[in-house]
């Protein structure tokens, strides 16, 4: 049952290395009774800016600088302090406490990578002997098994090839079950490998496991995905697998102006090549298809395709409640993506999360391209019933420990519904 009243003995930090070979945290939170409670703090490469803040160290003489020492000990210190100074009602209150502690409005302080990793052990405590997913269930949400989206094709900074776009993501929307969502998915992207084989293109994954030719042309990629979801005897698109995008564009917008492959197109440009892309493929999700700084280019795009395509926030929202709130209030965007350590705690990510389905826009729960093998977002994405998971490739350990979480909760659980929910229909 989860619990209301934790109290906790001992509380440390670890400088660990997450999958790009780059330090992160892991938290261990020990309670009264000397159970203890373990998380592992992701970390992006294409951040928005108004992220909360990754504490690193900055010492270039260790990791480049990207140590994060000061985090653990402020883990160590200051944390555990507060932490073993009373007992805890519940995670709301514990969370609440910390970001006072740290007193700034971005986590500067303590770090949001030290918070976050106190945040998600915490939320482990307080789920008491209940699954994870049991306990982070809002009352009134349906707890729901997600659509796997996942990332075949990797380019922009995941990946050291020519392509701008970031991430091309295969999505079974029309698979009865999780089990055979991922089945699925893990046929297309043998697929996908075979075709870029005998094309005689590099089969080198990038950040997020997905495969990472020099292929230039977004439209040359998904030509490829529809090809490989067809070889794998799927049909593509609603009713079997479709494909979602995450151009990252922030990463590719420079000087007023988006680079892609060689061209320098502005706003307008980019929404129509999207409404061209989004006739001539079975794409149905666009995540940060603009650059976070431009609000204008994002109101247009939302007015011109978000009846057609959901338009995802990442680097915009940065899973943020108050530039959340601000984007339903212009009609910026129809979804959020969601991201535990972009806000650093996980009491405000669940307040997004309402945010968000309060208005009516659907959710991504999303890893970050440098992760730790923990399965944290799995049950976050079940228990609050979004219906979209990205985790990467069906490939590489600390993007597979999410599907295959998954795949326990679906086999624990079996009368949970599978798939997007009713606000996500396919336009
Ligand atoms: C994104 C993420 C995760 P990063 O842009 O959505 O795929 O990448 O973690 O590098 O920000
Ligand atoms: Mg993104």
């Amino acid at each position: 049952m989860t619990r209301n009243d934790v109290a906790f003995s001992d509380v440390s930090a670890l400088e660990v290395l997450d999958s790009r070979g780059n330090p992160t945290l892991q938290v261990t939170l020990t309670d009264r009774d000397g159970v203890r409670y373990v998380a592992g703090v992701p970390s992006g490469a294409s951040t928005g800016t108004r992220e909360a803040v990754e504490l690193r160290d900055g010492d270039d003489k260790r990791f480049g600088g990207k140590g994060v020492m000061h985090a653990v000990a402020n883990v160590d210190g200051e944390l555990a302090d507060l932490l073993r100074s009373r007992t805890w009602a519940s995670l709301a209150d514990l969370d609440a406490a910390m970001i006072e502690l740290d007193g700034t409005p971005t986590k500067s302080r303590l770090g949001a990578n030290a918070l976050v990793g106190v945040s998600m052990a915490a939320a482990r405590a307080f789920a008491g002997g209940d699954p994870l997913w049991v306990s982070l269930r809002p009352a009134d949400v349906e707890a729901r098994l997600p659509v796997p989206h996942l990332n075949v094709l990797n380019g922009g900074v995941h990946a050291p090839n020519d392509l701008d776009f970031q991430e091309f993501m295969i999505a079974p929307v029309g698979a009865p079950s999780f089990p055979e969502a991922v089945r699925a998915g893990a046929a297309v992207y043998a697929a996908l490998r075979s075709l870029l084989r005998t094309r005689g293109d590099a089969t080198g994954l990038g950040d997020e496991g997905g495969f990472a030719p020099d292929i230039a042309q977004p439209e040359d990629v998904l030509r490829l995905i529809v090809q490989a979801i067809g070889d794998a005897g799927y049909p593509a698109g609603a009713s079997g697998v479709a494909i979602a995008l995450d151009p990252a564009a922030s990463e590719f917008y420079r000087d007023g102006s988006y680079h892609v492959a060689g061209e320098t197109l502005s706003s307008d440009d980019m929404i129509a090549r999207y409404e061209q892309i989004a006739a001539d493929f079975p794409v149905w999700s666009l995540e940060d298809g603009l650059a976070e700084g431009d609000w204008d280019g994002w109101e247009r795009l939302t007015a011109r395709l978000g009846e057609r395509l959901q338009l995802v926030g990442d680097d915009i929202f940065v899973t943020n409640p108050a530039i959340i709130t601000e984007a339903i209030g212009r009609g910026v965007g129809n979804s959020s993506l969601i991201k535990l350590n972009q806000i650093g705690t996980v009491t405000e990510t669940l307040d997004a999360q309402r945010i968000s389905r309060e208005a009516g826009y659907t959710q991504m729960v999303s890893h970050r391209s440098g992760e730790t093998p923990d399965p944290f977002i799995a049950d976050l994405t079940v228990a609050t019933g979004t219906g979209q998971l990205k985790s990467g490739a069906p490939a590489r350990g600390e993007r597979v420990a999410k599907y295959n979480r998954l795949l326990e909760i679906a086999a624990t659980a079996p009368e949970l519904p599978y798939g997007l929910t009713s606000e996500a229909r396919l336009r």
